[in-house]
């Protein structure tokens, strides 16, 4: 089936970008986009904007990350573009599918020297699936429609269009066809098979789910072939929260031990990457299982690597017909070491000390925060202790930078989580140092209604990077910031509210008024600066 579509090539854009399920826009004004706000003003379709461009990216990528749908951000000719671009890169690591919609200046008169006359292609090129420069107003829809498609199929990641001005400003009609989901992918039967028989053969194996298995919906069935194959079960980014921190195979603490001990570690839906000591687990056999060939590793040699839908895939572990080792010392091993980590732990987030240390931050929002509160995560060390602290009760809550490890994701972040879920708490850790990429963006939640709480681990140093310098070189420079700095006056005075917080018994009264403010709310913890994360690798 086709329809017809007419208009003028934003309205045309926005025609294909509905019929793929976009439902938002985020952008930063610029002449080049304007039949973009002009289509989205007279259709009704909500449409956000911010004051880094930056910002309009990661909110694309945060809607994309939390929906499992397209993300889109309008950004403008030449530095809108370009100040999009670790955006770009991050939604590329983390396999967002985002659209970026670029204007462009007119190809009609190209090299005479027109406004920001910059070909954007051979930046974006690298960082995204697809990138290209859209002639005419007729074929918007077909490259939009086609570009979403690339965006959503596995490995998914963010595409990118721009549209020259005679091109988005002028009037064209065309057919958009009716869209339909990739279809998904089988991984080669055999190698599935195989992967499945080592895993049931083990006797002290370990599940590593990340990232992909919540974008490719594959929850239910990560939890059925954990169930089915009694096998203890570790997150990392959106696989956080996969299974409730109840259920007997989750397990967040005793990874060390897991992964010192383990005889067949089965990674899901992320690389093996540094976050995974490069895929190297001793003796361990690895089987890493992955949503598309292009991201077998190639550093290492798993024992298995079946490559296709992850839902599939885990649905056949599940169903796998053979024996299957009784695993059940091996998982009561791991909960003794879970559950003396995780005591240490309430001990650590209970700490009356002055000044505060992070940890207690965390066991105070523990108390606040709803099993379907988002959390943000955009600083260093501050984030390090909420990936140890937090524990999401359920997928698609918990947000982080991802491996490319970008600072200023937290506002941007914050307006996609917020416009994607209006009645839930937002809540961003951010530390004092990351603060400064992206607090302007406060504005832009205030001017459009869009609450959030906004948790600042204010040591008054980029920690994670003052430690480490110190600890190699006996002396660090280009590592401190202002000490005590008033964020939270910031705020106020971009017309949202704050507190400071100095010391621990203040922390709890804090949050419960921040959260029911009703306004971006920065609470201001003043925490103890000798506090460092502690890393195997110091370096990030
Ligand atoms: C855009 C960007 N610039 C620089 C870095 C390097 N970096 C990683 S963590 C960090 C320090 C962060 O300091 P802060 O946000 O104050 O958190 P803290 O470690 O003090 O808790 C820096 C500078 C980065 N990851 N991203
Ligand atoms: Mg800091």
């Amino acid at each position: 089936m086709t329809e017809r579509v007419e208009g003028h090539g934003g309205e045309l854009a926005l025609a294909a970008l509905r019929a793929h399920g976009v439902r938002e826009m985020f952008t930063l004004s610029g002449g080049h986009v304007f039949p973009l706000y002009d289509a989205a003003h007279k259709a009704g379709f909500p449409l956000y904007d911010v004051r880094h461009e930056q910002s309009a990216v990661f909110a694309a990528e945060a809607v994309a990350k939390l929906n499992r749908r397209p993300g889109l951000a309008v950004l403008t000719a030449g530095p809108g573009v370009t100040n999009g671009i670790s955006g770009l890169t991050s939604a590329f690591f983390n396999a967002s599918p985002v659209l970026v919609l670029g204007g462009r200046a007119p190809q009609f008169r190209w090299g005479s020297g027109s406004l920001q006359e910059m070909d954007h292609l051979p930046l974006v090129a690298p960082v995204t699936k697809h990138a290209e420069t859209v002639f005419s107003a007729d074929d918007i829809p077909r490259a939009v429609s086609a570009a979403l498609t690339t965006a959503l199929t596995p490995h998914r990641g963010p595409v990118f269009l721009d549209l020259p001005l005679e091109a988005v400003f002028s009037v064209g009609d065309t057919e958009l066809s009716e869209v339909a989901p990739p279809a998904p992918v089988e991984a080669d039967p055999e190698e599935v098979a195989r992967a499945a028989a080592l895993i049931a053969a083990a006797g002290r194996p370990v599940i590593i789910a990340g990232s992909d298995v919540y974008a490719g919906d594959a929850v239910d069935a990560l939890r059925a072939a954990a169930e089915a194959l009694q096998v203890p079960v570790f997150t990392n980014g959106m696989g956080r929260g996969a299974l409730p921190p109840t259920h007997p195979l989750s397990f967040a603490k005793a990874r060390r031990v897991a992964l010192r001990n383990a005889d067949v570690v089965v990674v899901v839906g992320t690389p093996l990457d540094f976050r995974l000591a490069f895929g190297d687990f001793g003796d361990a056999k690895v089987v890493h299982v992955v949503d598309a060939p292009s991201q077998r590793a190639t550093h290492v040699q798993p024992a298995a690597s079946p490559a296709g839908d992850l839902r599939l895939v885990l649905t056949a572990f599940a169903d796998h017909p053979g024996d299957r080792a009784d695993h059940a010392d091996w998982v009561a091993e791991l909960r003794v070491a879970e559950d003396a980590a995780k005591a240490r732990d309430a001990e650590e987030m209970a700490a009356e000390t002055d000044p505060i240390r992070p940890a207690r931050v965390y066991g105070e929002l523990r108390r606040v925060l709803a099993p379907d509160a988002i959390t943000i995560g955009d600083g260093g060390d501050f984030v390090s202790y909420a990936g140890k602290y937090l524990e999401p009760a359920q997928p698609g809550t918990w947000l982080d930078p991802g491996p490319y490890g970008c600072l200023g994701t937290g506002m941007g972040y914050a307006m996609g989580a917020r416009v994607s879920h209006p009645d839930r708490q937002v809540c961003v850790l951010m530390g004092d140092g990351a603060a400064g990429f992206s607090l302007m963006d406060v504005e832009s939640l205030v001017r459009q209604q869009l609450p959030v709480v906004i948790v600042v681990g204010n040591n008054g140093i980029w920690g994670l990077e003052k430690h480490p310098m110190r600890a190699m070189y006996g002396y660090d420079v280009a590592a401190d910031l202002q000490p005590g700095l008033r964020y939270d006056h910031v705020v106020e005075a971009l017309g949202g509210a704050g507190e400071l917080v100095g010391k621990a018994a203040d922390l709890a009264p804090a949050l419960d008024r921040a959260f029911a403010s009703g306004v971006p709310y920065l609470v201001n913890v003043l925490t103890d600066p000798a506090d460092a994360y502690p890393r195997s690798s110091n370096l990030a």
